[in-house]
């Protein structure tokens, strides 16, 4: 039986998505965007009742970095959470939530059997040094390479061959581009830090007309995360608080007419790292982490169900 708070290999979680997918087949659907370059699956569910009406939907994407492991596993929540707890059944039937919890799976387990802080894809290996890896955040269209990438392909930030290079973000730009009539909101999963982030984050003091839209949203989703376990995220500006960095999933929604941008960095907050280990976050803290994470998400999927 799943056991939502535990960190699963690949294989597993995939397992569950099956398993979620056939046991409730009239609202939840799967799917697959793609494969990665050592050809696993990337899978997703759509979760969400028919109806005859227009539905809006918000997207929940996790685990482009691989070392952070408490993203997939914060998708995996919610997917437990709305298919098993009857409150969201109102919700669910003017809404559809997608959730792709696994975007980098070749990273994921290259990070769990090799180098727990591998953070890029698995493709190469390229250049004299025959190094492997994209970073899939730098990987998108919008902004390629601005700034806050490297064309190293030993770096951490390496951007890719070119504008989706690999497998697995063309992959996700193209269900992205399918669904874009629909898609009101979209969530990128990550850690650490304790934000949520929104556009654009190529460059400093850049931002969308409709930023105070975005502002407002993300401070009542801050909100929403508060009232779990007391936990402070701080909304801003991803390139103003953090750091520009061009080519993130972030941006590449934002520019295709998503509303709702955001990218939320999940525990430890900044605050809390000195002793709590960056993305190496301690099992005991999935459970408040994954919960608080997920109240967030709620509130972004209640704001666009408000205002379909
Ligand atoms: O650098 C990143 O890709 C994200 N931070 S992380 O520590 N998880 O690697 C932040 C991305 C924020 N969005 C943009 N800069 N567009
Ligand atoms: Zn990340």
């Amino acid at each position: 039986t799943f056991d939502p708070f535990h960190y699963y290999s690949y294989d597993d979680q995939m397992k569950y998505l099956d398993f979620v997918a056939s046991r409730r087949v009239s609202f939840v659907t799967q799917g697959i965007i793609g494969y990665s370059s050592e050809r696993r699956p990337i899978k997703f569910l759509r979760i969400g009742f028919p109806s005859r009406q227009f539905k809006p939907a918000l997207v929940i994407e996790a685990g482009i970095h691989a070392r952070e492991w408490i993203a997939p596993a914060a998708a995996l929540y919610a997917i437990h959470e709305l298919t098993t707890d009857g409150v969201y059944e109102n919700l669910l039937k003017t809404i559809d939530i997608y959730v792709i919890p696994n975007t980098n799976p070749d990273g994921y387990e290259y990070s769990r059997q090799h180098d727990r802080l591998w953070r890029k894809t698995r493709s190469g290996p390229r250049g004299p040094q025959r190094c492997f890896g994209t970073d899939g955040n730098r990987n998108f269209p919008y902004f390629y390479a601005f700034d806050g990438t490297s064309r190293d392909p030993c770096s951490d930030i390496f951007h890719g061959d070119g504008p989706l290079s690999e497998p697995e973000m063309a992959g996700l730009s193209r269900f992205l581009l399918a669904h874009k009539k629909t898609i009101r909101g979209f969530i990128s999963v990550h850690s650490y830090g304790g934000n949520i982030l929104y556009p654009w984050g190529h460059k400093k003091r850049t931002y969308p007309d409709d930023v105070r839209d975005l502002i407002w949203a993300g401070n009542r989703m801050a909100a929403a995360v508060e009232r779990v376990h007391g936990t402070k995220y701080k909304v801003e500006n991803s390139a103003d608080g953090l750091y520009p960095a061009a080519g993130a999933t972030d941006d590449y929604a934002k520019s295709i007419g998503v509303k709702y941008t955001y990218t939320m960095e999940l525990r430890p907050t900044e605050s809390e790292n000195l002793a709590k280990r960056g993305f190496e976050l301690p099992p005991q803290e999935i459970k408040p982490a994954v919960e608080e994470a997920f109240e967030g998400m709620v509130e972004l999927a209640i704001i666009i169900r408000n205002e379909r």
